[in-house]
């Protein structure tokens, strides 16, 4: 068998890579014109590549890395927990003590009566338990006609079956034959993209009354859940208008739906509370999470529930659940990552100092020529491209173009940045100091600069 190890050159590696790995979300004739950049190891904020590059991760891997990279500590909390007990699984009447521990922090953490967890290995997973949990409920309480979920076009919910249902993602739908039935879509807050001559407050309630007049066509008795991200990451770091979420609450009040918070991005600190709900004032009954549950070093999801679901659920047998639901190891690193987060104070120091200096650095980025806004939610930011500011206009050249060029620039500058359709995205890790976000901005700017020239010299700046 091949010696497969950090020490082979990178021409190998990727070649060994593009004769047996299949990449999500890449397209073929990119992975094999370019191959693909080998990542071989990171600490704090930075990425180091085979070649010895450098790179400030302002993505945070895929939003997940909260803590940073390079924390012992969950390393050895996941080596005392293969020793101990590497697995053993928790259905048909078993536990075991990490799954106990985790589903008790998570409780104490969550607001409200979210004090149950029902635990997966990803977000896309607890999304499907979440489809599952909810037309159960209904169903046991007489009404299982109540299964409609409304989701939001371009919200990401997943990958799976289910979670890509509830998610808005077209090219995503396009593939597989989804939506399944019983998934309705309403239109998402993009004020900058959609928002036309209104002004953003009237686009905000204008949007947020599409779920009211949704659950009044399809019936509220057919109604079974709402799911939302509070604040939309994949599909682009959409920061809705200050009316949208206050809206979306006096409807939800006013209606006997579900409310999903789909927190896989916006929980354990992004937005500078525990919870993105908190932050932008919305109170659902269950809540998805992921990601920065462990920080990206165990894969591990989970439902938090409210009492009174959990409740319901609980005088039926609920025929679901995934073999590495509250795996141990997982659960260990989880609670390793969620001392970490208590007992240093991050999500604090986010609110107090890391988010609101980021907002300065990035903030002023709107300045530059090439960008027409600049946004952010507490650590997740985006800035939107455009050829003329003063009309929020998009460009002639297909939808993710200049978008492309400026990630290359940001890769070429040591930054990685990604880039939904002609919009740039930021997540950092949540423990960025005030010098990283400096050279965070430093290098947007500079690959601004650079893309922006190209763009020019390839004739891409004009407004289509
Ligand atoms: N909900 C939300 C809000 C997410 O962002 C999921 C659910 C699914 O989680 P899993 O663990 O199954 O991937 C996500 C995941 C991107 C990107 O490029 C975003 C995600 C995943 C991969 C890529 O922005 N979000």
């Amino acid at each position: 068998m091949i010696q497969i190890s950090n020490h082979l050159p990178t021409g190998e590696l990727q070649a060994l890579d593009s004769a047996h790995h299949m990449h999500p979300f890449t397209h073929g004739a990119d992975l094999a014109a370019n191959g693909p950049r080998v990542i071989t190891r990171a600490r704090g904020v930075t990425l180091t590549d085979s070649e010895g590059r450098d790179y400030l991760d302002a993505m945070a891997g895929l939003w997940c890395v909260n803590i940073g990279y390079g924390r012992d500590e969950l390393a050895d909390a996941a080596a005392r927990q293969m020793r101990e007990l590497p697995y053993y699984n928790t259905f048909f009447q078993t536990t075991h003590v990490p799954a106990i521990a985790l589903a008790n922090t998570l409780a104490e953490l969550a607001p409200g009566d979210l004090n149950h967890v029902f635990f997966a290995g990803s977000g896309s997973e607890a999304n499907d338990t979440n489809i599952r949990m909810v037309r159960t409920y209904w169903a046991q309480k007489g009404k299982p006609d109540k299964k409609v979920i409304i989701g939001r076009r371009n919200g990401y919910h997943g990958s799976s079956v289910g979670s890509a249902s509830l998610g808005g993602m077209r090219g995503m739908h396009a593939q597989g034959g989804l939506p399944i039935p019983d998934i309705h879509h309403i239109d998402q807050p993009d004020w900058w993209s959609e928002g036309g001559e209104t002004s953003p407050g009237e686009f905000g309630l204008e949007r947020a009354r599409q779920l009211e007049r949704a659950i009044a066509e399809i019936g509220e008795d057919r109604v079974a859940a709402f799911i939302a991200e509070p604040v939309q990451g994949a599909g682009g770091v959409i920061v809705p208008p200050e009316t949208y979420w206050p809206e979306i609450q006096r409807i939800c009040d006013a209606h006997d739906i579900l409310l999903i918070a789909d927190e896989v991005i916006c929980g354990f600190g992004r937005t500078g509370n525990w919870f993105g709900s908190q932050t932008v004032g919305w109170r659902p009954h269950i809540m998805t999470v992921a990601k920065g549950l462990s920080s990206g070093y165990a894969p591990i999801g989970g439902s938090i529930v409210c009492d009174e679901v959990a409740e319901v659920l609980a005088h039926c047998e609920f025929n679901h659940g995934y073999t590495y639901s509250g795996h141990p190891v997982a659960c260990a690193v989880a609670l390793e990552n969620l001392r970490i987060l208590r007992e240093e104070g991050i999500v604090d120091r986010v609110a107090r100092e890391t988010a609101p200096y980021l907002e300065k650095a990035w903030t002023a980025l709107a300045d530059h020529p090439l960008v027409g806004e600049a946004r952010l939610k507490g650590m997740m930011g985006s800035i939107a491209l455009t050829p003329d500011k003063t009309r929020r206009a998009a460009f002639a050249a297909p939808a993710g173009s200049a978008g492309l060029i400026c990630r290359e620039a940001c890769f070429e500058n040591g930054l990685v940045m990604r880039h939904v359709g002609d919009r740039m995205i930021i997540s950092p890790p949540l423990v960025i100091s005030q010098a990283e976000v400096d050279t965070l901005a430093d290098r947007a700017a500079k690959a601004l600069d650079i893309a922006h020239s190209r763009l020019r010299d390839e004739g891409l700046m004009s407004a289509g």
